[in-house]
């Protein structure tokens, strides 16, 4: 199970790291190449989505079982990107928004559907921070991130939805952004949730890895970063392996 794998990290003061794949970047070729270096590279869980899909996700998802033991974790960006052939789903709700279908409404439409699937199912508070640009997520979710400098609404929101029974919460800056999520926000989610706490958005060097770990990330999410420089993902993982137990 995922979610055993995420709380045996946690209690072994373990960082995961998340390798985003975003299918519609990637030939079948490239694909099994990137597959093969996160494997190599020690690449704990792979997250599969975008915000736009036009590839076979279940073709996608199937190339990557089929070439690696990684966990797959589907990141939906929509209703379209739900596939059986994953092992898990981060089951996204947008909790920084005030879109009811992203809240609530799609997931009813997904329940029965994902129940049947056997997906491992990951309840996550989705909290999208501005990240120096306008991003995807931002556009196609119809909401407004929460300012990079009010932390304390970023902490707010986080502790809302600990207190609803969600069992995970993902910071994000959004893919490609200009600056990820800064230090002070990190630590004060960290400070005030007593569940794993995913970060991602706009981390592209080891020196980012490093301080989004030390802040209190548990799990790190990289997309963009390794698409343009597949040959840092082994640099990138090998920090996110440095002794944190003090932490
Ligand atoms: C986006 O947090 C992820 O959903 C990863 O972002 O592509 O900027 O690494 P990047």
């Amino acid at each position: 199970m995922i979610s055993q794998l995420i709380n045996k990290s946690i209690s072994n003061h373990k960082k995961l790291f998340a390798l985003l794949i975003d299918p519609d970047r990637h030939t079948s070729e490239s694909l099994v190449n990137l597959i093969r270096n996160a494997d190599q590279s020690g690449v704990d869980l792979i997250l599969v989505g975008g915000s736009l899909l036009n590839n076979d996700i279940h073709k996608s998802i199937e190339l990557i079982k089929s070439n690696t033991d990684i966990p797959a974790l589907l990141f939906p960006g929509s209703l379209m990107q739900i596939t059986d052939k994953a092992d898990g789903i981060l089951l996204l709700s947008l909790i920084s928004g005030r879109n009811p279908d992203l809240l609530i409404g799609n997931h009813v439409i997904a329940s029965s559907h994902i129940k049947r699937s056997k997906l491992e199912v990951l309840p996550t508070g989705y909290i999208l921070i501005e990240g120096g640009k306008s991003t995807s997520v931002e556009y196609m979710s119809n909401t407004k991130p929460i300012p990079a400098g009010k932390t304390d609404i970023a902490i707010a929101t986080a502790m809302a939805g600990e207190m609803l029974g969600l069992k995970y919460i993902y910071l994000e800056a959004g893919s490609g952004a200009t600056t990820s999520i800064n230090i002070n926000m990190i630590k004060g989610v960290k400070e005030n949730i007593n569940i794993p706490l995913i970060v991602g958005g706009g981390i592209k060097t080891p020196e980012q890895v490093r301080d989004v770990i030390l802040a209190g990330a548990d799990i790190i999410v990289v997309g963009t970063a390794i698409e343009q420089k597949p040959e840092l993902l082994n640099e990138l993982v090998k920090v996110s392996r440095e002794d944190f137990s003090s932490i």
